[in-house]
């Protein structure tokens, strides 16, 4: 066998960090690499994954992570167009702390700096999503130490990293043996240990301060993934309601009393009332953005636990700040809580819930031209089992994600959390897959982010469907003919008409196309169809595409919405919003309608 190349190398090293399977897209650029991975791939040693589009990539390394398939995610893709093209699902990565390695081709080194074909500066350009670690590899000795370092600080700092890679220098011989001599260094590729567990005086100061509250509330984030059982016990012993923020939202049942579900703008009432009457709060792994949902300022005392020490009182002014892993921290606290709950708070917390779940019924119950999307997503939530895998994208599907679909311990959820992008969904349904190719997966997704790039990757599906031992893939499409989330953004935070040419999305027959690709397909137009095609797309032994009809002119009602909201949908509605005649109707479509008629009616002096 020929001597192995720098390419060799460096997956070979990758995978001494368990970055085996690469998500990617070839070209001249990063030839060397891909050819490598391919040999990697016959001998069993790596798996490659050819998306549509290098965007997906990105995504899909974030997702792969997320799901819990690869420790550290991996995307290669060409030098120009390819290394622009996977910003975005490397931007994913970023924000939500997700570690992945970027492997970029790169105009040979003879031609750099020459305005060469598809030669950007990719070293500045990466130098913000990769910041922690960008590196130009020109000679092969630097391989071991690149992969080393690249994987590390993706690992330790829960970030991007990113290696350039010229094209010569990818089919060098590789340097296996780095010379024991001046100018070289000598790496491992043993990762660090987890983060522990903060020390027993701070511990200890947390717990007198929990057990000192009255009106807990928790909040957990995507920090406390994997710690149900310490978090069930932690809640207990204080007798809190835990809200959850999108990221976490699979770490809690959504049907227990104590849980309040959803936080934030696209969250319940009940995490909205348990946060601002608590006189407590411990937060867990999570830094949620919206801190009118937080507390009023002042109004409780605050304890936070986070793996990063940087994100501590980021949100709300916090007393204690445990820094360590949610798990280990939450067990070693549990000893030393004696709170003496009073427990009419558990008590007020479940009344919220009965309410808001009995005002769901009412919202899912209301007519709609011609499918209600809450019908439909609530219709989900029956027919996911325990190992349902579901991803969401950006749209209002992640407000009926967030509201309606109830999800239970042992399912994994996850999407675009912190960048909201459109156009995660499907390929984080597919790297889902192919971390976990025995369970089945759920994929909502809007018909803009169908079109964006969500048809395309439906190829990829089609072309990787049979080599997964569990066929079901199901895919629901909220075709709304709107970019809805949107629209509703302009009615109730600007008070704009919507603009029909940037708000339109053309009809596409989604079902119609996946039968295209081999795949079921099927269009939903009347509620009456919606029970049998979810058990018929559950049941089914190949993916699946629920084209589901539904009406844009659902309103997402903020859990608590305020006069400045509601002033704007008001003022929308003056101006002639076409919609409005249509918004303005029975059941829970009437509450926004109604309020923004009254305050129409105040406006004018009526
Ligand atoms: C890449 C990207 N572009 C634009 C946006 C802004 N945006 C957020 S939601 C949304 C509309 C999504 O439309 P669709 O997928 O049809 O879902 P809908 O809200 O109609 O259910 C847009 C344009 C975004 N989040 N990401
Ligand atoms: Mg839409």
């Amino acid at each position: 066998m020929s001597s192995p190349t720098v390419g060799d190398h460096l997956v070979a090293r990758l995978g001494l960090w368990g970055a085996r399977r690469f998500y990617g897209y070839p070209g001249d650029g990063i030839g060397g690499v891909i050819s490598a991975v391919g040999r990697a791939v016959q001998a069993g040693d790596a798996e490659f994954v050819q998306v549509r589009h290098e965007e997906a990539a990105g995504f899909a390394a974030t997702a792969d992570v997320k799901y819990g398939g690869s420790p550290l995610g991996v995307c290669a893709v060409t030098s120009g167009p390819g290394a622009v093209h996977v910003l975005n699902g490397l931007y994913d990565a970023k924000l939500d702390h997700i570690p992945v390695v970027a492997l970029l081709g790169q105009s040979a080194t003879s031609a750099l700096g020459t305005s060469y074909y598809q030669e950007l500066d990719l070293v500045r350009l990466f130098g913000d999503v990769a910041g922690e670690y960008v590196l130009q590899v020109t000679d092969p000795s630097q391989v071991q130490h690149a992969v080393d370092r690249a994987a590390r600080i993706a690992l330790e700092r829960r970030t991007v990293t990113a290696l350039v890679l010229p094209s010569d220098v990818q089919d060098l011989d590789a340097v296996l043996e780095v010379p024991d001599a001046h100018g070289y260094t000598h790496t491992s590729a043993v990762p660090g240990s987890l983060p522990g567990i903060p020390r027993p005086e701070a511990l200890q100061q947390a717990a007198d301060l929990l057990n000192s509250g009255r009106k807990v509330a928790i909040l957990a984030g995507a920090g406390a993934l994997g710690a149900t059982a310490e978090l069930t016990a932690v809640a207990d012993a204080l007798g809190a309601g835990v809200a959850k923020a999108l990221l976490g939202k699979a770490v809690l049942d959504d049907r227990l009393d104590w849980v309040t579900g959803s936080i934030g703008l696209l969250g319940t009432r009940p995490s909205y009332d348990l946060m601002r009457e608590c006189d407590t709060l411990l937060m867990i792994g999570t830094t949620m953005p919206y801190t009118e949902y937080y507390p009023a300022p002042g109004q409780a005392r605050a304890v936070q636990v986070d793996v990063d020490g940087t994100r501590c009182g980021l949100r709300y002014a916090t007393e204690v700040n445990l820094v360590g892993d949610a798990r280990l921290t939450l067990e070693a606290l549990l000893p030393l809580l004696h709170a003496d709950p009073d427990p009419s708070w558990r008590e007020r917390i479940a009344r919220w819930n009965t309410a808001w779940r009995a005002w769901g019924e009412e919202r899912t119950n209301a007519a709609a031209m011609p499918l209600n999307p809450e019908l439909v997503v609530r219709g989900l939530s029956e027919r996911l089992t325990d190992d349902a895998m579901i991803a969401v994208d950006c749209g209002t599907a992640t407000s009926w994600y967030a509201r309606d679909l109830d999800l239970r311990p042992g399912m994994l959820a996850s999407l675009s959390g912190t960048l909201l992008s459109m156009g995660g969904g499907m390929p984080y349904a597919l790297a889902a897959k192919q971390a976990h190719p025995d369970r089945p997966v759920l994929a909502i997704v809007g018909d803009g982010a169908m079109q964006m790039n969500g048809i395309n990757e439906l190829i990829t599906v089609a072309q990787r469907w049979r080599t997964w031992s569990d066929p079901r893939f199901v895919v629901v499409v909220l075709n709304n003919r709107d970019l809805s989330f949107v629209a509703w953004e302009a009615r109730a935070m600007q008070g704009e008409v919507p603009f029909d040419a940037a708000m339109d999305v053309p009809d596409l027959p989604y079902g119609s196309y996946a039968q295209l690709l081999g795949l079921g397909g099927r269009r939903l137009e009347g509620p009456g169809e919606v029970a049998e095609a979810l058990d018929e797309a559950f049941a089914a032994r190949r993916p699946t595409v629920l084209d589901a009809v539904v009406d844009p002119n659902v309103p997402m009602i903020p859990p608590h919405v305020s006069l400045q909201q509601v002033l704007g949908t008001a003022k929308s509605q003056l101006r002639g919003d076409p919609a409005a005649k249509d918004i303005v109707v029975e059941g829970a479509r009437e509450t926004i309608g109604a309020a923004a008629r009254a305050v129409v009616r105040h406006v004018k002096g009526d």
